[in-house]
Formats: structure tokens, C-alpha cells, sequence
């Protein structure tokens, strides 16, 4: 690959702030604690829970199980993306290995997270497809949920791969009151750094899948600020181009949001 990266044209923080500030005055934004309260509504089943919102319990967390045909199918998306659905997505995981298998991973890739940040002042957006703000969340909103660790192999698009263990919260966890929100998830999720020097472009139903995890624990540490502190995007069933380090932004999107890679030639799906 040897395409001279262009330039992207690109906000100054401070005009930055100002749109944010603008788009959080016109809409509404869920605080930590409503975001909180929506959780619990969603996930548990207490006594007045109706049978109605227990199927919808279920089918929230049973969906690649229960007859083994994902959504993505069901629904009519596009034949790239039930081509690899029949792979992995419908339930069948990348391969997992034992704790014991996994070390440190290098470094790799410093786009957006090359200067340092506070880490008590990092927040994470989540836009609307109308680009309007539908919540912003402190690492403690991603952490309450339950937490996931995985053994798994890390591809880079540049030839080595690594076993590596991530802890962290499933992405179909935490959206699920976005889900309830929006009614249905639109089919493509963009995510992007604080400052937006990186940005990554994912299909919805691989946003989904169980070893998506929004991680904040590399080998059993908090991420250091290289690796993505304090959050970035884990999986094993695309290439480590996919998974952002230091997300600041996750927007739902009709429409196939551009990807860092993806316009420097690489494909799109960088599936594996
Ligand atoms: N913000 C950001 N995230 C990124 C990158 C990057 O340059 N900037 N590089 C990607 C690539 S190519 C890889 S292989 C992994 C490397 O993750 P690591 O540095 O934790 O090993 O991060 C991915 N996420
Ligand atoms: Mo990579």
C-alpha cells in the first residue's frame, strides 16, 4: 500500500466545542444517571417487569442463539455483510486461547492519541444518524455493565499478530438503551477519536457481536494512554485497524461512515 495519505481538512478544538456545545443545547442529552436508569430499565427483569419487555429481554440477549439466524439476515442487509454473517456473525466466534497464551501487545498506530489526555475529563459522545447527541458517558457508565475478558488474536492489516487479552463491556450491552431509543439501530455505527484524526466505520451487526467489546483492560490493566486509554474498540473479527483506541465519539449512521484505512485503499469490512 503505498497511497500518500490525504489530507483531511480539520476542525480546531475550539470550533470543535462549539458545534458540540450547539448540538447538545437543541437536543436532549441523557445524563450519566438517566443513561444509568435506562440500563437497569432495560436489563432488569424486576416483578413488574411485562412479558413483553422480558421477550424483548431476551431477544436483546439471546439473539445469536436462539435459532441461529442473525438479524442482519432477517432483516434484508446488504450480501457483503451476510456473506461474513454466515462466517462468524451468526453466533460462531473467533477463535479464543487460554490466559496463559497472551502478553503485552506493542504499540501500533498513533493517529488521534498522540498527545496525552486527562483522563478524568475524557467523555464519550453518542450521536443520533441526525447527528443530534443522544447521551454522553464517563468510563464508569461503559464499566457497570458486566465485564467480558477474552483471549484472542489480534491481526494487523501489516502481517503480525498478536494473543492478547482484553477486559471490557460487550457493545451490545451498553447500546441497548439506544436501542430502545432510536427503536432500531440504523446499520452503521462510526467511531472516532476525541479530536477526529482517526475515525473507523462499522457495520452494525458486527458492532453487535458478542466479542465487540468496548475495552478498558489490556492484560488485566486499565488501557495506558498508547493502547487507548481510557477506551477503545476490541475484536477479533476484523483487522486492528477496526479497533479505535481512545473513542470519543460514536454516532449511528444510515449511512456507511468513512473509515481512516478504508480511504487509504483498504477494504471497508477488513473482515476476518
Ligand atoms: N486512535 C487510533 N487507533 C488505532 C490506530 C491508530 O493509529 N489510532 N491504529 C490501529 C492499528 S493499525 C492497530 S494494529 C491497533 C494497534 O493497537 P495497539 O497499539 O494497542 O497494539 O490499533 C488500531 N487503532
Ligand atoms: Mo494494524
Amino acid at each position: 500500500m503505498s497511497k500518500i495519505p490525504k489530507r483531511t481538512p480539520r476542525e480546531s478544538d475550539e470550533a470543535r466545542a462549539q458545534r458540540y456545545a450547539a448540538l447538545d443545547a437543541e437536543s436532549p442529552t441523557l445524563t450519566p444517571a438517566e443513561y444509568r436508569s435506562q440500563s437497569r430499565r432495560s436489563f432488569l427483569t424486576g416483578a413488574v417487569a411485562s412479558v413483553a419487555a422480558f421477550a424483548g429481554f431476551r431477544h436483546l440477549q439471546g439473539r445469536p442463539e436462539i435459532d441461529n439466524i442473525p438479524d442482519v439476515l432477517r432483516k434484508g442487509h446488504e450480501f457483503n455483510e451476510a456473506v461474513w454473517s454466515n462466517v462468524r456473525g451468526s453466533g460462531g466466534n473467533a477463535p479464543t486461547f487460554a490466559r496463559s497464551a497472551s502478553s503485552m501487545i506493542r504499540v501500533n498506530g498513533r493517529h488521534g492519541i498522540r498527545d496525552e489526555i486527562d483522563l478524568d475529563q475524557w467523555s464519550m459522545r453518542v450521536e443520533g444518524p441526525d447527528g443530534r447527541t443522544l447521551g454522553r458517558h464517563a468510563l464508569a457508565d461503559v464499566t457497570a455493565f458486566d465485564k467480558v475478558e477474552m483471549t484472542v488474536e489480534h491481526k494487523c492489516i501489516e502481517g503480525w499478530s498478536h494473543v492478547v487479552t482484553w477486559g471490557g463491556t460487550r457493545f451490545s450491552d451498553f447500546v441497548a438503551p439506544y436501542e430502545d431509543l432510536l427503536g432500531e439501530l440504523p446499520k452503521y455505527v462510526a467511531l472516532e477519536t476525541p479530536d477526529g484524526a482517526y475515525y473507523v466505520g462499522m457495520d452494525t451487526a458486527s458492532m453487535m457481536h458478542q466479542q465487540t467489546l468496548l475495552a478498558y483492560e489490556l492484560e488485566g490493566a486499565p488501557l495506558e494512554q498508547l493502547h487507548g486509554a481510557p477506551l477503545r474498540l476490541a475484536t477479533p473479527n476484523k483487522y486492528g485497524i477496526k479497533t479505535i483506541k481512545r473513542i470519543g465519539l460514536i454516532r449511528f449512521s444510515d449511512e456507511r461512515p468513512r473509515d481512516y484505512w478504508g480511504e487509504r485503499g483498504y477494504d471497508w469490512y477488513a473482515q476476518l
